[in-house]
């Protein structure tokens, strides 16, 4: 009785298509799992798909089929039942066994388990798989099934595929074939555990844990075999804490519930500890069957969307406590899912709770990720939003879809139910939106568009097979049918207009109840850039740059973003500081505005955390790993507490957003500063915000009107909250007289750290947003902190890692250490 994982010794062939000579006919070492592209790399018979132009070369790959094929031994243990398992196929596959076709399989989404004790055969056994080409596949499927509205070039709601796997307005278009999670061959007997749903609750008993217990029974070779009369124990274990139940032979669902009398809460971070349980399931004495474990967090969470003064909100409740959100959207962070590795995973997730977020919203093209995420997203207490798979399109509702849709939610519920992360399912991502506002309803003339999976089908899979965490239809969302769907004042919104038309400003006109996407394009780190578009000279619409800015538009839109606020740029290093730079700012507006509009404001959720391959984005992390400005600003912005400076009817007001538990008293010194220095018109505010609450105070307007918007700004220090500081530019950095030498950098070698390079910068007058490129010293380089606003007189300590100390002195150099005012230079 074991699962055997099949990983070795697999080729890969391609059967037909447009394939380049040097393949045809070629078996090619594969790796298992994996995809075509990734071996093909491997075998040095394709270039990497990221570098140069090589995406449209490479084009052929998603228009051929692919062969897999093994050869595996196996000898008859005497178990009852020898399933093959594939945890995960790429997408539209026939696999076979000794010539036997045991699976035709057509959904990424799902894993699958079949009995092929029929085909195997004592000794060699040969494994099969060959998957149709994706491209053609969804291109037949519209001919089939007639053409449906959806962004992009291909028409990926046509199949069970992650949508931006053919290609996105940040994503590389590498439509993939392959064994893309594990395979194996499980051979057992009696009884095995197929699935079990730990769904916890909360109440005066403590910690309740409410397993959901599925088996499969094995069908006895021969009758003589089998242990029908015995009846068997199905035992659940939480931290010592059991629950059993004897079970006839035949049952396949059991339900049983453990009370863990003393458990403490699992919490948002902020909010309090994260304490995991184990969680052991077994059936039989233990040792028959393989035992299921997992951990589990005891919470409850509500979603509250009862209409108040202002229309619907948005209220994610943990343990009864409102979470005001602070997060980002997550994309696949590699556009080969089979390289992530939980290393990798884990990267991401620290990227995210060091920038102060507490929330990670997995988008709707992208996949059911790996436990691996939600495991560090439950360890760091970071909650998760989990779309189900739809994006941006029209999905077909006849049986040839719905079948595969319901069977990939159910598994999707119940593989995942067991994460205390998880907090809230959602329909699909701008697909109700696109229906309403993209024109859909006159090319769809009547047909189905997904509708009855947001409001039927998997709102019922949810409550039947996980009432414990709430269902939203969509975002945007406005949990009205008769109101627009992305509308400010109700539900959920996304705000797309700025990025698209207007300047960022205009983030100030919405007052969102919940922004679940806005977002803002920058270029990745040099290096990344670098690394892949080699063009001479580099220019912004160089052949191989436009490879990797795949938005409408995108380098038009990064330029008329920097109107009124950044002087042009004239040359390439120029742009790429001021757009990066300019991505941040927007950025920043937005999120303070945004959250100064608590409480009727209870969420921001930028857009996008990652990239799945270097590309000019909206991330705030680039592939390589790199944090780009944007990130060091939404560290800032995110902080639990935040003191901003916001207009208000009645004029200039400092508002103070205290997301911890504990209330704050204190001065806010408030004065005009001069960018050389001078301060004037100080005047001291007492000021009180309370514990998860907000403050708003108005300033002297004598303060504000005598303001010199072009030589000096608005300061309100407050010690001991926050970052201590709130500052209020009276202009842009464009109509500001900054100096671009206004800043003095100095290194030194960290003398109790070795290869740690402190770098001090000093102003010498007013320095905004102060950041050192360290990765154009050495593409590997990492500093701590950036888009640090200094004043006059003030300095600040960079920590560098990852610079060779014959380097160090290379970090104080111009093209390193940038600053807002030397753009004007
Ligand atoms: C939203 C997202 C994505 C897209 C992003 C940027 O619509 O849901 O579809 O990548 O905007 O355009």
């Amino acid at each position: 009785m074991a699962l055997r994982p099949l990983h070795d010794d697999w080729t890969l062939e391609a059967v037909s298509g447009p394939v380049p000579a040097e393949v045809v006919g070629r078996r090619i070492p594969a790796t298992v799992p994996g995809v075509a592209h990734t071996d093909l790399l491997a075998a040095g018979m394709v270039t990497d798909p990221f570098d140069g132009d090589a995406e449209a070369a490479q084009q052929w790959i998603g228009d051929t089929v692919w062969r897999w094929r093994t050869t595996f031994e196996w000898h008859d243990d005497g178990s009852d039942r020898h399933d093959l398992i594939a945890e995960g196929l790429d997408t539209v596959a026939r696999v076979e066994l000794n010539g036997v076709v045991v699976a035709e399989t057509e959904n990424q989404h799902r894993s699958y388990r079949v009995d092929v004790r029929h085909a195997l055969t004592d000794g060699d056994n040969h494994l099969v798989v060959t998957f149709a080409a994706p491209v053609p596949e969804v291109e037949s499927r519209v001919e089939r099934h007639g053409a449906l509205p959806h962004v992009n070039h291909h028409p990926f709601t046509m199949l069970r595929k992650s949508a931006s796997n053919f290609g996105w307005d940040w994503g590389v278009d590498v439509a993939t074939s392959g064994i893309w999670r594990p395979i194996g061959l499980d051979s057992w007997s009696g009884v095995r555990i197929a699935s079990v749903r730990p769904l916890v609750d909360v109440t005066d008993e403590g910690g309740v844990l409410d397993a959901h217990v599925e088996l499969e029974w094995a069908t006895p070779v021969a009758p003589a075999a089998s242990t029908a009369a015995a009846e068997t124990e199905v035992t659940v274990l939480v931290d010592g804490h059991r629950a059993s139940s004897a079970v006839a032979p035949g049952t396949t669902q059991v339900r049983l519930t453990v009370v863990v009398p003393d458990a403490e809460l699992w919490w948002p971070r902020g909010h309090g500890a994260q304490p995991l349980y184990p969680v052991t399931v077994t059936v039989g004495g233990g040792s028959e069957t393989e035992p299921w474990e997992a951990r589990v967090g005891f919470r409850t969470v509500a979603l509250d969307t009862a209409p108040d003064e202002h229309g619907a909100p948005f209220v994610l409740s943990v343990n009864g406590q409102p979470v005001q959100v602070r997060g980002a959207n997550w994309i696949p962070d590699h556009a080969f899912l089979t390289e992530m590795t939980p290393e990798r995973y884990r990267l991401r997730v620290a990227d995210a709770t060091d920038a102060n977020m507490n929330l990670l919203r997995v988008w709707g093209g992208g996949v059911y990720e790996s436990h691996d995420l939600y495991d560090a997203c439950d360890e760091a207490g970071v909650l998760v939003w989990q779309d189900f798979l739809f994006a941006c399109g029209a999905y077909a509702e006849e049986p040839w879809l719905a079948d595969e849709v319901e069977a990939e939610a159910r598994e999707a519920v119940t593989r995942l139910s067991r994460h205390s992360s998880l907090v809230i399912w959602n329909g699909n991502n701008e697909a109700i939106w696109g229906y309403v506002d993209w024109d859909w309803r006159r090319q769809l003339a009547g047909r189905t568009w997904g509708e009855g999976y947001y409001f039927d089908l998997l709102p019922r899979v949810v409550a039947e097979l996980d009432g414990t965490r709430p269902y939203s239809p969509g975002s945007p969302w406005s949990f009205g049918e008769y109101l627009h769907p992305n509308d400010a004042a109700n539900g959920t919104m996304h705000i797309w207009d700025v990025w698209n038309r207007l300047d960022y400003t205009a983030y100030r006109d919405h007052e969102p109840r919940f922004v679940s996407e806005f977002g803002f394009q920058g270029p990745p780190a040099w290096s990344t850039l670098t690394s892949v578009v080699h063009d001479e000279p580099l220019d912004p619409y160089g052949h191989e740059m436009l490879v990797h800015q795949k938005a409408e538009d995108g380098n038009l839109k990064l330029e008329r973003g920097l109107d009124g606020h950044l002087p042009a740029p004239s040359t390439i290093e120029d742009w790429h500081w001021a757009t990066q730079l300019n991505q941040a700012a927007a950025i920043r507006f937005g999120v303070e505005h945004f959250r100064s509009l608590a409480p009727r404001n209870t969420g921001v959720v930028v857009w996008q955390l990652n990239d799945d391959w270097p590309v000019v984005s909206w991330a705030a992390v680039d592939f390589a790993g790199h944090r780009k400005p944007l990130w060091h600003v939404l560290r800032a912005v995110y902080e639990a507490r935040l003191a901003t400076i916001q207009p208000r009817a009645s004029g200039l007001a400092l508002v103070l957003l205290n997301d911890t538990d504990e209330a704050w008293s204190g001065t806010a010194t408030v004065a005009a500063v001069a960018f050389d220095g001078g301060r004037r018109d100080e005047v001291a505010m007492p000021v009180t915000v309370e514990a998860r609450g907000s403050t708003t105070v108005s300033l002297p307007a004598a303060l504000v009107d005598g303001l010199d918007p072009a030589a000096e700004l608005l300061v309100a220090d407050l010690p001991g909250f926050g970052a201590g500081r709130a500052r209020w530019d009276a202009a842009e950095v464009v109509d500001q007289q900054l100096d671009p030498g206004a800043v003095e950098a100095v290194v030194a070698l960290a003398e109790t750290a070795p290869g740690v390079a402190l770098v001090t910068v000093t102003a010498r007058s007013y320095a905004r947003d102060v950041t050192l490129l360290v990765d154009r010293v050495a593409p590997g380089a990492v500093v701590d902190t950036g888009m640090v606003t200094l004043l006059a007189g003030e300095s600040a300590t960079f920590r560098v890692t990852g610079v060779a100390e014959s380097d160090a002195e290379r970090l104080t150099a111009d093209d390193v250490v940038r600053h807002a005012g030397d753009l004007q230079g």
